[in-house]
């Protein structure tokens, strides 16, 4: 029996007589232990969301794991009634690895914040997207260390200045969609905490998605770094600032709608819809399936400078930047352990730890 069957039968035990998975409401996914964040914390929006998505994902409970590093964001799998494991720092996708491999039926989600998955687990972040185990990882990016007080993170910004860095940052910050990107993601999506039916929406499709899921979220740390995307986030300044994409439409913002971006050869260009000739028909069609437009939309990462002359910048993208299929991990070494067993029969690890390879050290 294949791994793909053996993972539909496993399914199919969970249905009851009439075929039906359980169901749930998103209450059912809320556990009995007190959530332990400070209040306005962009966290318990994500907790609630996510909680929300659960029913639809057609997974019995019992079948969906949590997996967290340290910080705050990764006391999440203590508030979801589900299994889970609030490992060590920066190492969930390690650990997140070794179980789909070894129980590919399970739905696996990694919970981690900037300095988690981008400073001590940068190494570990990497490794998994370019193996594209079928995993769904949240990035809470809140440009801070939230849990240890406040100190600057490998997403914040040049100039931060923190009780770790009193005369402001002089790292250059990580740009969590395009090293994504650079790792071989296979899906690679962005969204933020203060618009729940777009955070729904993204968890639904990061979970549909086979192989690993990038969701960088925005999520505001009210304590010590209150206010970092509000750019992105206020109704003001979000319809200039915030550019939602939709695979195969054009895209356009601005208040009105009344703004579009054309790509002039790899150059992209705001134009105006209004003061121009340009029409909707000039603009660039977002392509989910285009690594090279995935590529120059993760560049549109520039702070507005009030400064400069011509203060134009580009917008920041919410929504799938980036989503293809590729072979993965988990079904790669689980296919290879049918085969090897088909040609070889079980084996004997006994008589492995025995073998001929052996050397006496004198
Ligand atoms: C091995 C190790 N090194 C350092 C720490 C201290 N530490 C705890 S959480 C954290 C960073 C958390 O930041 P982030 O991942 O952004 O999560 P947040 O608290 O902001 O949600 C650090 C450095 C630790 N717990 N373990
Ligand atoms: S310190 Fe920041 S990230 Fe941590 S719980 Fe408080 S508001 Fe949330």
């Amino acid at each position: 029996m294949t791994i793909n069957t053996k993972i539909q039968e496993h399914i199919n035990k969970n249905r009851n007589e009439n075929g039906n998975l359980p169901e749930y409401s998103g209450k059912d996914f809320s556990s009995d232990q007190d959530v332990r964040w400070c209040p306005g914390c962009g966290d318990y929006t994500i907790l609630k969301q996510v909680q929300n998505i659960m029913p639809d994902i057609g997974v019995p409970k019992k079948d969906i794991v949590f997996i967290s590093g340290i910080g705050c964001a990764a006391r999440f799998p203590y508030y979801m009634d589900t299994f889970g494991m609030h490992s060590i720092h920066g190492r969930a996708p390690a650990i997140a690895t070794g179980l789909k491999v070894t129980r590919p039926e399970l739905s696996v989600w990694i919970i981690t914040g900037d300095g988690d998955s981008l400073s001590i687990g940068a190494n570990h972040f990497v490794q998994l997207l370019r193996r594209n185990v079928d995993v769904n990882l949240l990035l809470f990016n809140n440009k801070i260390y939230g849990l240890t007080k406040g100190q600057y993170s490998p997403t914040s910004h040049e100039g931060t200045v923190t009780k770790s860095t009193p005369y402001g940052s002089v790292d250059h910050p990580f740009n969590p969609v395009a090293l994504s990107l650079g790792a071989d993601g296979t899906f690679v999506a962005r969204t933020m905490d203060r618009d729940p039916r777009h955070l729904q929406a993204m968890l639904k499709r990061a979970n549909d998605h086979k192989g690993t899921s990038m969701l960088e979220i925005y999520q505001n740390c009210i304590v010590f770094n209150d206010g970092a995307f509000e750019l992105f986030t206020d109704k003001k300044s979000r319809p200039k600032e915030a550019i939602y994409l939709e695979d195969g439409e054009p895209l356009i913002f601005g208040e009105e709608n009344t703004k579009g971006i054309r790509l002039d050869g790899l150059k992209p260009e705001i134009v105006s819809l209004e003061e121009s000739n340009y029409t909707k028909d000039d603009l660039w069609i977002h392509d989910e399936k285009d690594a090279t437009k995935a590529h120059l939309l993760s560049r549109f990462f520039d702070e507005p400078d009030p400064r400069a002359e011509t203060p134009q910048h580009m917008p920041r993208p919410f929504g799938v930047l980036f989503a293809v299929d590729r072979p993965r991990y988990d079904e790669g070494v689980n296919l290879q352990i049918e085969e090897t067993f088909r040609r070889k029969g079980e084996g004997d690890l006994d008589e492995l730890l025995r073998g001929p390879e052996t050397w006496e050290i004198k």
